[in-house]
Parts: structure tokens; C-alpha cells; sequence
């Protein structure tokens, strides 16, 4: 699979663009269930209407018609000389016969007492209506849902819960910069009351069409992927009313035994890090618990002869497999490298240290391999644990791979000194390979094809810009200031990549060949889905270096948003960034309220709203406080808690 646009992901790869209507095989599902089971009702009836009948004939007659009698099977006492099939094998006289005989007029009664009962209930079925059964139907479902829920209902060990600083305020004291804070809030309040009123409880809302939209990533389910995604923001923005309604939906519909086959990678760090934030926010305990049950039902996604996981797993049976499209079988660097940071926090706070597990054993597998040049390559066979295609990308398929060395790292308080190693060494080698600076001195970064360098920047790889600055402190050799002035340059050229559309949002992916310069050349290229990596980048070097320009870009980015994304129904994304006039994908992106519209609020805060030594993003913009462990180990030797 080497069209991006075809990719079926919307992490850190290329999600294709949503032309078609969306479909509702949830829906087509529970009414060909109903179908099936009342023709299975029908069928039983029958069955037990013979059965009925074969009980009432005269015994006679049924001899006839039976060759095996019950009283071959049930019966051994007839007598041989009374004409039993198998003479001399069972023959029981005196008073043993008499009781024998009791026996068997008392089976005979039971077995016609049942069917009897059977029957009449069979018939008092097929009396009612489709309607009446159908709720039968429900009943019994949600009888079932709600015996596993309580089952399901652990209870998880009290843990130090880390310092929580700065989870709201960050009013800024410059009234130009507040109202633009206030203006990203109403954005955020339409995208979530459009969602609200068109989308509730669907992962996603078409916002045009003014429903409900999903995706594979999320599996065959209704798992309000958006509300979940949209928790921290909205607590941070201090809207509480709409927080306690997705936490209601939350508490009453969020249920992940469900037969629907999900993305690990996305699932965890939208879910799993949404719930997570929401937690360490609010302090609901269901956003924890929630967070715990879905986290077991992704553990047999590492069930591979190598342990690294598939990318999809079916969240009731357990199965896994991978994407069709990925290079020989593979699974994808960026997905099973970006479980890191949730996985740390769930063995921090259940005390199990299987998830920390599962991703340590990752790491050292991935420690252990040879890479071509220093790189990554973005897929590995978890059969073979041999890599597949020497791909190498900072943007879909790696990028966030490398953030979460990194974030590794400050998530430990800077204890995880293998992480910060791993994350220094391959960005040694990307620097290398990989960044180049164009004709008209514009630094990007290229994609490593089987030994040739594509000079092409996806949208995705302008994360790095942030991730670069997030990292100078502490960098090899003193050399901070050097990867600050990298993240800036990488900053300026995504803006280059906004700045030169006719729209002033940036396209997929741009190139730099001759006289192109960060500009999108194939027209499935061109399009805007609402991601975050730009404005990200931007936050990122406004809190190192307050240079007024990230937030006069991030402004820029806003009102284009406003300006060309924005209907009446929500939020959309736009097909081609170079055409004044906007033609709209119709899908409102979770990630628009986890990240962009999240991103865009903070650069436009002040800076003690989630402080940076504090938290931790996940790779969805969901904060995770740094975690102590000086007195605590999550491998679960006895020095556990
Ligand atoms: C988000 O889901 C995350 O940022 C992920 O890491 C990459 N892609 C999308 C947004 O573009």
C-alpha cells in the first residue's frame, strides 16, 4: 500500500478522504439478528411441536416408526422372551423390575411435562408481535450487558495520585489575547453542541449531513470516540455542564464488550489517554475504571510469537490481525510504538505490571534489531521480527514513535534514561538522512524510501517542530539551542505550507522539488482534514521562546479555520486547500477537539495552565502528569507500592 490516501487510519497516517454516505452496519446487524432469531423460533416450535406429537401417539405406533425406542436406551429391563432387541444383556426381574418400571412411567412424565411446557411457551411466542419480541430481545441483551459490568467491576488499588498543578485558570492578563482565547472556546462549544444535537454517542459527526460518522478505526460500534476525545478540553475550558454530560454518557452507554474489531493504536490514545486526562482532571473514578476495562480487552493484541502487537483487535474474541495495506504482514512503528505513556500510567495505577510489561518487552525487542542507517523502518513483521520495506518517515507510520522516547523520558521525571538515549540516537540519524534544507533555504523533512530520500513532508511531520523544542533541554552535548532553532525552522516552513494556499490551511502533504517549495503537487494531496500538527508545533515554541509569531500563526490558522471549515452543523474538513472555494469532506474529526481546537486555546493562555514540567501530552494532546517513581516500581517486583 504506497497511496497515503488510501491509508485507513487517522493517527499519525493518512486517513482517506469520507466521500461516501456513512453506513450503519450496527444498525443492518441488530435487525438481521431479530430476523434470525424469531425463523430460530419458528424452527423450535417445529421441532418441539414433533417432539409434542411423538409423545402423545399410542406407544405402539411409535415403535413402528422408531427403530432405536426409548426403552433401548433409557430402559434396560425388558425381558428377552417378551421380545427385547437385545435379549440377555439387561434382564432385571422381582421387586427390581417393579421399581425399574416406577422409573420409567416417572422420566416418561417428566420428559412430556417439559415438552408440554415447551410447546405452550413456543405458542405463546409466535402470538406476539414483531415489536413485542424484539423488546424481549432488548431486555435479554441489556440483562447480559449489565451482568458484565458487574462482573467487571474490579476494584482497583488506592495510588498516590501525583501533584496536579495547573489543571485550570491560565487567564491571560493582555485582553487581545483573551478574547481570542474566548473565540477559540465558542468554536469549541459549536463543534461539541452541533455533536451534541447531530452526532451523540457516534464517534464522529457529519456535519453537513448532520449525523452520526464512523470510521474502521473504531470498529463496528457506537463508542462516542468524540466525546471521550473532547473530555479534557472541554474541562480545561471550564465547560463544566457539557463535561458532566459526556461523563453521564460515559457512566451509562461506554461499554467495550462489544464484538467490533478496533485500531489498538487509535483506541489507546484517544480512549484510553482521553480517559486517562479526564481522570487525573476531575478525579471521577469512572473515567479510570473505564480506561482499565478497555485496556484488558487490548492485552490480546500482544498475543504474537514476538509480542509486538497487531494493529487491529476484535474487543470481544480477541483476535487480531493487521491492516491488509501494510508492507508484508506488518505492524506499524508508530502504532505499536505509541503505547508507551498510557501503558506506564494504567501499571501506575492498577498496580498490574502487566501493561508496563507488554511495552518495556517492545522496546528492548526494538533495542536489539540492526536499522539500516540508524533508522526505523516503519514496519516489522510480528511473526518474524524481522523488519519489512526500509521505509523511514517522521510524519504517518513513525512520527510518534519518536515522540514517545521522548515523552517517556519527561513522563519519568527524567529518570527513563534508556528512553531519552533511544530518542537522542535516532534523531541523531534522522538529522542525518532525513533533513534537508530546500533551494529557498527552507528546512523539511523527507521520507527514506529503500534507500533514497522522497522530498516530501507530510502535514503529520510538522509535529516535529514541537517535539524538537519539547526535547532541546537535555539534549547530547549542550546542544539545546540548536534543537530549539530546528523546531523553529520546521515551524516556519509548515507555515510556509499554510501560508502559500489560496484557503491559509495547509494540505496533506507538500513537496520541495526545484521550484516547488512546501506546496502540494497531486491533487489527493491538497486536502485539510482539521488536524493539529501545525498549530501544536506553534504552542509548543510559544512556551520556549514567547516570540509573539506563533501566536499571530496560530491566530492565522484559527480564522481560516472559522472562515472556510466552519458550517452550521459543526466543523468540516475541506477537499483542496488551493481552491478559494471551500468543498467540504463532511466529517468533524475527533482530534478537532482533542488537539487543534485544545492547542489553539492554550497558545492563547498563559503559561501556568498546564505547565509543561507538569504534564505530559499524549500524542492526542491528552495531558498526563509526570510521574515520581522514586519509591514506586511498575515491573512488579516487590517493591511495588
Ligand atoms: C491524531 O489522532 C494524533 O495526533 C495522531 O498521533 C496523529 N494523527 C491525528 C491527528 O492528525
Amino acid at each position: 500500500m504506497t497511496t497515503p490516501a488510501l491509508l485507513p487510519l487517522s493517527g499519525r497516517r493518512i486517513p482517506p478522504l469520507n466521500l461516501g454516505p456513512p453506513s450503519f452496519p450496527h444498525h443492518r446487524a441488530t435487525l438481521r439478528l431479530s430476523e434470525k432469531f424469531i425463523l430460530l423460533l419458528i424452527l423450535s416450535a417445529f421441532i418441539t411441536l414433533c417432539f409434542g406429537a411423538f409423545f402423545f401417539l399410542p406407544d405402539s405406533s411409535k415403535h413402528k416408526r422408531f427403530d432405536l425406542g426409548l426403552e433401548d436406551v433409557l430402559i434396560p429391563h425388558v425381558d428377552a422372551s417378551k421380545g427385547a432387541k437385545n435379549p440377555g444383556v439387561f434382564l432385571i426381574h422381582g421387586p427390581d423390575e417393579h421399581r425399574h418400571r416406577e422409573e420409567e412411567e416417572r422420566l416418561r412424565n417428566k420428559i412430556r411435562a417439559d415438552h408440554e411446557k415447551a410447546l405452550e411457551e413456543a405458542k405463546e411466542k409466535l402470538k406476539k408481535s414483531r415489536e413485542e419480541i424484539r423488546a424481549e430481545i432488548q431486555t435479554e441483551k441489556n440483562k447480559v450487558v449489565q451482568e458484565m459490568k458487574t462482573k467487571e467491576k474490579k476494584p482497583l488499588p488506592p495510588v498516590p495520585i501525583p501533584n496536579l498543578i495547573g489543571i485550570n485558570g491560565g487567564d491571560p492578563e493582555d485582553n487581545d489575547i483573551r478574547k481570542k482565547r474566548e473565540k477559540i472556546k465558542e468554536m469549541m462549544k459549536h463543534a461539541w453542541d452541533n455533536y451534541r444535537m447531530y452526532g451523540w454517542g457516534h464517534n464522529e459527526l457529519r456535519p453537513i449531513a448532520r449525523k452520526g460518522h464512523s470510521t474502521n478505526i473504531f470498529g463496528s460500534s457506537q463508542m462516542g470516540a468524540t466525546i471521550v476525545d473532547a473530555l479534557d478540553t472541554l474541562y480545561i475550558m471550564g465547560l463544566h455542564d457539557e463535561f458532566r454530560d459526556g461523563q453521564k454518557w460515559i457512566e451509562d452507554n461506554l461499554d467495550f464488550s462489544v464484538n467490533s474489531e478496533v485500531s489498538v493504536f487509535e483506541v489507546n490514545i484517544r480512549f484510553i489517554g482521553g480517559l486517562l486526562a479526564a481522570y487525573y482532571l476531575s478525579g471521577e473514578e469512572i473515567f479510570k475504571v473505564k480506561a482499565v476495562q478497555l485496556a484488558e480487552k487490548l492485552l490480546p493484541a500482544f498475543n504474537t510469537p514476538t509480542g509486538i502487537p497487531w494493529a487491529m483487535v476484535n474487543l470481544k474474541s480477541g483476535v487480531g490481525r493487521n491492516w491488509g495495506w501494510a508492507s508484508a504482514g506488518s505492524s506499524i512503528l508508530a502504532e505499536f510504538g505509541t503505547l508507551h505513556m498510557e501503558f506506564v500510567h494504567l501499571s501506575y495505577l492498577t498496580g498490574d505490571p502487566v501493561y508496563y510489561k507488554k511495552v518495556m518487552h517492545i522496546r528492548k525487542l526494538l533495542q536489539k534489531m540492526d536499522r539500516p542507517n540508524g533508522l526505523y523502518p516503519n514496519y516489522l513483521n510480528p511473526r518474524t521480527g524481522r523488519w519489512g520495506q526500509y521505509h523511514t518517515s517522521v510524519g504517518g507510520l513513525g512520527d510518534s514513535f519518536y515522540e514517545y522516547l521522548l515523552k517517556a523520558w519527561l513522563m519519568s521525571d527524567k529518570t527513563d534514561h534508556e528512553a531519552r538515549k533511544m530518542y537522542d540516537d535516532a534523531i541523531e540519524a534522522i538529522e542525518k538522512h532525513l533533513i534537508k534544507k530546500s533551494r529557498g533555504g527552507l528546512t523539511f523533512i523527507g521520507e527514506w524510501k529503500n534507500g533514497h530520500l522522497e522530498k516530501k513532508m507530510g502535514h503529520l511531520a510538522c509535529f516535529a517542530g514541537g517535539m524538537f523544542a519539547l526535547g532541546a533541554d537535555g539534549s547530547r552535548m549542550d546542544k539545546a539551542g540548536h534543537y530549539l532553532e530546528l523546531g523553529a525552522e520546521i515551524a516556519r516552513t509548515c507555515h510556509e505550507s499554510y501560508d502559500r494556499t489560496a484557503l491559509k490551511l495547509g494540505p496533506e502533504s507538500f513537496k520541495f522539488d526545484g521550484a516547488v517549495e512546501a506546496v502540494a503537487v497531486r491533487q489527493a494531496e491538497k486536502y485539510y482534514i482539521l488536524r493539529p500538527e501545525v498549530i501544536e508545533t506553534y504552542w509548543y515554541l510559544w512556551r520556549f521562546t514567547h516570540d509573539p509569531r506563533y501566536r499571530q500563526w496560530g491566530w492565522e490558522a484559527a480564522l481560516a479555520i472559522e472562515k472556510s471549515c466552519r458550517v452550521s452543523g459543526g466543523f468540516s474538513g475541506v477537499k483542496d486547500v488551493y481552491s478559494s472555494t471551500p468543498t467540504h469532506d463532511d466529517v468533524q474529526q475527533s482530534f478537532f477537539l482533542a488537539e487543534t481546537l485544545k492547542y489553539l486555546y492554550l497558545l492563547f493562555s498563559s503559561d501556568d495552565l498546564l505547565p509543561l514540567d507538569h504534564w505530559v501530552f499524549n500524542t492526542e494532546a491528552h495531558p498526563l502528569p509526570v510521574l515520581h517513581l522514586a519509591n514506586t516500581t511498575l515491573s512488579g517486583n516487590p517493591a511495588v507500592r
